[in-house]
């Protein structure tokens, strides 16, 4: 319990710390926190599903939220274990009774622990983006998590070559288990998923589908767009920068990601990847994650309204 708090939410933790921080979530605060054993990353870190329900049996709408499919992108699980200290502690909101209850937070804080620690090893793999899995013959490491799932696999925007540093879609669909794992996630709870959030870092864009090409939008673009704009406006509220807003592919085009798999193949009506932290990219200085992190938790808010509004 002590963890809880010795632990700093502002601060770029490890694997190791952010176990005990979720752990401690759950001991504090059983009847609102569950966590869910996924499975185990390539080299056997345990991946584990932060579930935050003030009513896990009502069938309440699921947002589902997870961060650092990408190893540099450092700041992208700090929101999202901000996040859950945020729904553990508020006292207005998320409580039984508040303006959120009624709305399934499922959170997974670190898709690619091993690329995350890999990053935290040396300063020479700080830049490290991919996963740390080997296929093949290739004497090289790693899948681009965010061009291996199997919706469009690699008809945009992917590296065929296990080599590329950057954007290898895999040998194949969902070659990798970290994101087996996340699928799992979609596919099990699909009926009740009414959002999913894909955290990164780079710009500051809040994008929705299609991923995979630019030359044409999902029918219900609109919706998706609004929604973003409301939420960017949320954001800015608070103190933040707005977010640009349009379709991944019409900013790139690449096809394998996980925002275009949840709309496209899991059938999760709203579906983003949120690009955090414009002008500092991969290395956002820790001493300003106390200063964005609650504004974009603004963010989050009027992401949980607007699916209660909906769907609630
Ligand atoms: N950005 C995403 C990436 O995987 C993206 C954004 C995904 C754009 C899919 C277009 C399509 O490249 C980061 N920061 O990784
Ligand atoms: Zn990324």
């Amino acid at each position: 319990r002590r963890i809880l708090d010795r632990f700093s939410v502002f601060h770029y933790n490890s694997y190791d710390n952010m176990q005990e921080f979720i752990e401690g979530k759950a001991q504090r605060y059983p009847a609102l926190v569950q966590l869910q054993e996924l499975g185990k990353s390539y080299q056997g870190r345990k991946m584990r599903l932060v579930k935050i329900s003030t009513r896990p049996n009502a069938k309440n709408p699921i947002i589902f939220v997870d961060a650092g499919v990408h190893g540099r992108e450092w700041v992208a699980p700090a929101m999202a274990l901000y996040l859950i200290h945020r729904l553990t502690v508020d006292p207005t909101a998320f409580v039984k009774g508040g303006e959120l209850d009624g709305v399934d937070w499922y959170i997974l804080p670190l898709v690619n622990p091993d690329g995350y620690e890999y990053t935290r090893s040396s300063r020479s793999n700080r830049m490290w983006r991919k996963t740390r899995s080997k296929h093949g013959a290739s004497h090289c490491y790693g899948v681009d998590g965010n061009r291996n799932y199997g919706f469009k696999w690699a008809v945009s925007g992917v590296s065929n070559d296990p080599c590329h540093k950057e954007t290898y879609a895999g040998p194949k669909p969902f070659s990798e288990p970290e994101t087996q794992m996340v699928r799992n996630v979609m596919m099990d709870n699909a009926k009740r998923m009414k959002l999913y959030v894909s955290l990164h870092s780079y710009g500051q864009y809040l994008v929705y589908p299609w991923g995979y090409t630019g030359d044409f939008l999902p029918k219900q673009w609109k919706k998706l767009d609004d929604m973003a704009r409301s939420v960017s406006n949320a954001v800015e509220r608070a103190g933040g920068r707005p977010f640009k807003v349009l379709s991944a592919g019409k900013w790139y085009p690449a096809a394998g990601g996980s925002d275009d798999y949840a709309f496209g193949a899991a059938g999760v009506p709203y579906s983003y990847t949120m690009e955090l932290t414009e002008g500092h990219e991969f290395a956002f200085p820790e001493e300003l994650l106390e200063t964005v992190l609650p504004q974009f938790y603004e963010g989050f808010k009027e992401f949980g309204a607007r699916i209660k509004a909906e769907f609630g």
